[in-house]
């Protein structure tokens, strides 16, 4: 089952609002495979967000996601990593669907409360580069041949 790395950034764990990010991914039918709270080092987020290392916005999110703990996770499903984009929103919150995480909840660009894995290939490198294979559950849930058939 495809995997997707989600983080809730340090503004939803400030702002109060890590059940409620956690409540849409759990809603929609993904599946929870590891989570924890963390403080991202450095190096960890400069890693995290090696592509936009040549992008003018780098260093500010690069502080940004450095500047308070967060909430790592991985969520599994059939089409994971595109149904979590979905349910996240576009990356500019006004141009945001409302019913998404950043269109009911977020402003600004620079503070749009949530990360999700771009493709199932950078998906699979996100989530080893926060979990270790011993770290990630494989369970059965009574519900999921109500979810995927
Ligand atoms: P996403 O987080 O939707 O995958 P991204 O990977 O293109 O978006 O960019 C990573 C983060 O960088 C994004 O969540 C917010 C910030 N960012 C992206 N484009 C930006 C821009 N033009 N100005 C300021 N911050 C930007
Ligand atoms: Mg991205």
């Amino acid at each position: 089952m495809e995997q997707t790395l989600i983080l809730v950034k340090p503004d939803g764990v400030q702002r109060g609002l890590i059940g409620a990010i956690i409540g849409r991914f759990e809603q929609r039918g993904l599946k929870l495979v590891a989570m924890k709270f963390i403080q991202m080092s450095r190096t960890l987020a400069e890693t995290h967000y090696a592509v936009h290392k040549e992008r003018p916005f780098y260093n500010s999110l690069v502080e940004y996601i450095t500047s308070g703990p967060v909430v790592a996770m991985v969520w599994a499903g059939k089409d994971a990593v595109a149904a979590a984009r979905a349910t996240i929103g576009a990356t500019n919150p006004v141009a945001a669907a409302p019913g998404s995480i950043r269109g009911d909840f977020a402003m600004e660009i620079g503070r749009n409360l949530v990360h999700g894995s771009d493709s199932p290939e950078n998906a699979v490198n996100e989530v080893n580069l926060f979990f270790t294979p011993e770290e990630r559950v494989t369970w059965n849930r009574l519900t999921d041949s109500w979810i995927q058939e």
